[in-house]
């Protein structure tokens, strides 16, 4: 793909772009669920750490009613570009919900860019099908290239029918995550790698990371801090240190363009980045301070 293509595709969309986080909006829509691996850093009551805020919650979507709150949202915010799948469990892991809601979508609103977020598991057999379905942006949390230490911090990965853990299981997620990247990479997705950076675990490797992410042709890297969840594996395992953080981005960005203005949304979050509106438009929700909490 061209770069004048790619630069066009990620002008408006508020995480791929710096400049376009203070002008265009995002939502995302609760419509996946479940999750098919078990991070460390994970607990299940709360959204997928890959991509969200331990803390909160969010409801779960129909892709009928995710269709609704499209609508809802669209006519209320003129400046919404982009609408996401991100959980608060895996968008492949349930590919039905997330097919059916985008499907929904698409027949109602022909330019709206299409995101995803997954652990990239299912992206193998998964990306013919998501590029059919227009989608141009896919964000692939890949904390580790290198089994041993994806062993750290993954405790098992569930694949069709068969529970693999330890350095097997590891094994088999990096290989998928490594393979559907360069895929979706090939096919013209701008793909975001995300990379949790983990004190004493994966700090030490997240060059390496980012590097070969670079070589399967992602687009950007967005290097994010542990926020431990209570009840996690993690739950009590140091925060990664603010200063450690922006020394490894700017290190990492001597290799690919870092996304430093990430806020570790909810999967049900709706606004411009950092000020989330998602109370105005979903029913039964404590007035939530998620712009003051996020980032
Ligand atoms: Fe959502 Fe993620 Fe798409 Fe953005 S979020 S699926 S790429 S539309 Fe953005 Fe939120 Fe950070 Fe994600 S600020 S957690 S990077
Ligand atoms: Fe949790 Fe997300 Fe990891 Fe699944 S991929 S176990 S939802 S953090």
């Amino acid at each position: 793909m061209k770069m004048i293509q790619i630069k066009e595709k990620a002008i408006n969309h508020p995480c791929y772009s710096f400049e376009a986080h203070h002008q265009y909006a995002r939502m995302h829509l609760p419509v996946a669920p479940g999750c098919n691996i078990s991070c460390n850093y994970c607990s299940r009551k709360f959204d997928c750490v890959n991509e969200s805020r331990p803390g909160v919650t969010s409801d779960v979507l129909t892709p009928e009613e995710g269709l609704a709150r499209f609508q809802r949202v669209k006519a209320k915010l003129p400046n919404l570009t982009v609408v996401g799948i991100a959980g608060p469990g895996d968008a492949l892991a349930n590919w039905k919900n997330t097919k059916k809601t985008l499907e929904l979508i698409r027949k109602v609103d022909q330019d709206i860019t299409f995101c995803l977020s997954t652990n990239g598991l299912l992206l193998p057999e998964l990306a013919e099908e998501i590029v059919q379905l227009g989608v141009h942006h896919v964000t692939v949390t890949a904390n580790s290239i290198d089994p041993e230490i994806g062993a750290l911090i993954y405790r098992n990965i569930h694949y069709h029918n068969h529970l693999y853990d330890g350095l097997e299981g590891a094994k088999l997620l990096i290989s998928h995550q490594l393979q559907g990247i360069e895929a979706l990479a090939e096919k013209g997705v701008l793909v975001k790698v995300n990379i949790v950076m983990l004190e004493g675990v994966n700090d030490h490797h997240i060059q390496e990371v980012v590097k070969r992410a670079k070589e399967l042709g992602a687009f950007v890297t967005n290097i994010m801090p542990l926020i431990p969840a209570e009840g996690s594996k993690f739950e009590n395992h140091p925060p990664t240190d603010p200063k450690r953080l922006s020394v490894v981005r700017k290190q990492c960005g001597e290799h690919l363009q870092q996304m430093t203005h990430c806020k570790q949304c909810r999967a049900d979050a709706i606004g411009m980045l950092g000020q989330d509106c998602s109370d105005q438009f979903i029913e039964g929700r404590q007035k939530c301070n998620c712009a003051k909490e996020a980032g």
